[in-house]
């Protein structure tokens, strides 16, 4: 084990090779930076205190990192920092795969799977010691030539599952000339999960869907969640062996969705490698040439594989393999992603959870302490602390919302979302041209034809033009429950993990849903 003092990094950086490392630090930090462990999981500068375990725990597979939930002490995936009193930002990341980091007292830890690996360290202002970990992070891991990213329509946050071909047609039709590069059809269009055919609300098929598209003058883009399954798919039921299993032989859970518990493919089995290899090219074959690729965390998830290695190390290798079998011309965004394994390998990464048509949900961020679920303030949390990966690729925020009918935003929130997305510089909308008014639609467009000239003045402080922005209040975590409420916590959490309850739960949403498309 390598030990250091904070004499011995104190407005320095240097690059130390180690399987264990730690770090005396002179005092208490006052803040600890927690990097959440794929797209959705948290990220965030928090107090030192521990954050109550989010619920309901039958998610954990697809919200955090399931192997290190449990961890009392602040604690993170490849890196971590610490805010002295002064100021002063002291940053421990590792640049390799499989490793972890944590704080214990006043000891930075940093710990890795297998070999020794390299660790970044440095100490000063906190933007610099981000954007030298990242230069770091781009030599070994490559990064992508950028170019201007693409303006995106996505079927997703407005018609959810709930699409067919009439109502896509139709939306397309409605978009005129609006400046979108991009019309991404989401889920709703295939048999099942696993299952990556077109189901019957398409009856011209996929291909077709992608000529519509792309007679617009745009690219036509597709969603898939291509690395897990649902146990109803045929692709489970015909190939049981292909799923990863744990050490007792039983399936791994990749969590719950879709009303169903899901599970994750072995990407290490050489019959799954050709299978996605099959499936990339029957994407573009179809003609969709941009490509989110969700539920990404599935591949990298713990277990017992065909072949032996880490299982970030297999994750990585599957995105490199889907990434040549697409082809270096598909835009290439992944979701649900571990964060560091992808880099380099994708041209842009969700860096945050789902947004909503709603700033905040009382059940899921107070009551279940979940901060990972769909909702703007989450979305704008987490992604606001991974702007430092913007010099690598295409960071994508979610999408920005500006209809009002479907949407209990205020206009401060909504406005709050498009500037983080000219942040970025990634800029998606799912809002139906049937739902803007006049002056919302002029927004939108504005919006998609603009780009402010934009400057981090502090931690959630930027300047856009010359307009000052301040995310502040989408920081904030919930404080821990006590008493009576935090009885009610616990007995809603049991509920929560219950497939039937979660059953029911998707029933309800499903009758909303259609309620919402309903006039369309
Ligand atoms: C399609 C959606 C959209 C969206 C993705 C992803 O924690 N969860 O249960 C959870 C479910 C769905 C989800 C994110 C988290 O959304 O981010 O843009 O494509 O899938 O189903």
């Amino acid at each position: 084990m390598t030990t250091l003092q904070f004499s011995d990094i104190q407005n320095k950086s240097k690059i130390i090779e180690a399987k264990e490392l730690h770090i005396q630090l002179s005092s208490q930090p006052v803040k600890y930076y927690r990097h959440g462990w794929q797209s959705w999981s948290l990220a965030a500068w928090t107090d030192l205190s521990p954050l109550p375990v989010q619920k309901p725990a039958i998610f954990h597979p697809l919200q955090v990192d399931a192997e290190h939930v449990l961890d009392p002490n602040p604690n993170g995936a490849w890196l971590g920092a610490a805010e002295l009193a002064d100021g002063s930002v002291i940053l421990l990341g590792a640049l390799s795969l499989d490793a972890h980091v944590s704080l214990g007292g006043n000891q930075l830890w940093g710990r890795c799977g297998a070999e020794a690996v390299e660790w970044f360290i440095a100490h000063g202002q906190e933007q610099v010691v981000f954007a030298d970990y990242v230069k770091e992070l781009g030599i070994r891991f490559g990064q992508i030539n950028k170019g201007v990213a693409p303006r995106i329509w996505c079927s997703w946050y407005s018609l959810y599952t709930m699409i067919d071909e009439a109502i896509l047609y139709a939306t397309f039709d409605k978009l005129g000339d609006l400046p979108f590069d991009v019309l991404q059809v989401d889920d709703g269009w295939q048999m099942d999960i696993g299952d990556w055919e077109v189901n019957a609300k398409f009856p011209s098929g996929m291909k077709a869907l992608a000529d519509r598209i792309k007679s617009t003058g745009r690219r036509a883009g597709l969603w898939l969640a291509p690395l897990i399954a649902t146990k109803s798919s045929r692709l489970f039921r015909e190939h049981a062996d292909w799923f990863l299993r744990d050490e007792g032989g039983r399936f791994v859970s990749a969590g719950f969705n879709w009303g169903q518990p899901l599970v994750a493919l072995d990407t290490t089995h050489p019959d799954v490698t050709s299978w996605l290899v099959a499936l990339m090219k029957q994407i573009r074959a179809w003609g969709f040439d941009y490509l989110k690729l969700d539920f990404l965390y599935g591949g990298a998830l713990k277990g017992r594989r065909f072949k032996d290695m880490p299982r970030e190390a297999a994750y990585r290798e599957c995105v490199r393999v889907l990434r040549e079998a697409m082809g270096a011309d598909a835009f290439f965004l992944t979701c649900g992603t571990p964060i560091l394994p992808a880099l380099g390998l994708c041209d842009a990464m969700r860096i945050g959870p789902d947004v909503a048509d709603e700033w905040d949900n009382y059940r899921n961020a107070e009551l279940f302490y979940n901060p990972t679920t769909p909702g703007t303030k989450n979305g704008i949390r987490t992604s606001l602390h991974r702007l430092w990966l913007k010099p690598l690729l295409h960071i994508d925020p979610d999408v920005a919302y500006f209809e009002s009918t479907k949407n209990s935003l205020t206009r401060e929130q909504k406005r709050l979302l498009q500037d983080l997305a000219q942040i970025c510089e990634f800029k998606a909308t799912s809002d139906l041209p049937q739902w803007m008014t006049k002056d919302e639609t002029d927004e939108l467009l504005a919006f998609l034809n603009s780009t402010p000239k934009t400057e981090q003045t502090g931690r959630y402080t930027f300047r856009l033009d010359d307009r000052e922005v301040d995310f502040a209040s989408a920081t904030s975590l919930p404080k821990k429950k006590t008493g009576t409420l935090a009885l009610l916590v616990g007995f809603l959490s049991w509920m929560g993990d219950r497939h039937l309850v979660l059953r029911i739960n998707k029933k309800l949403d499903d009758g909303k849903l259609r309620k919402r498309r309903a006039g369309l």
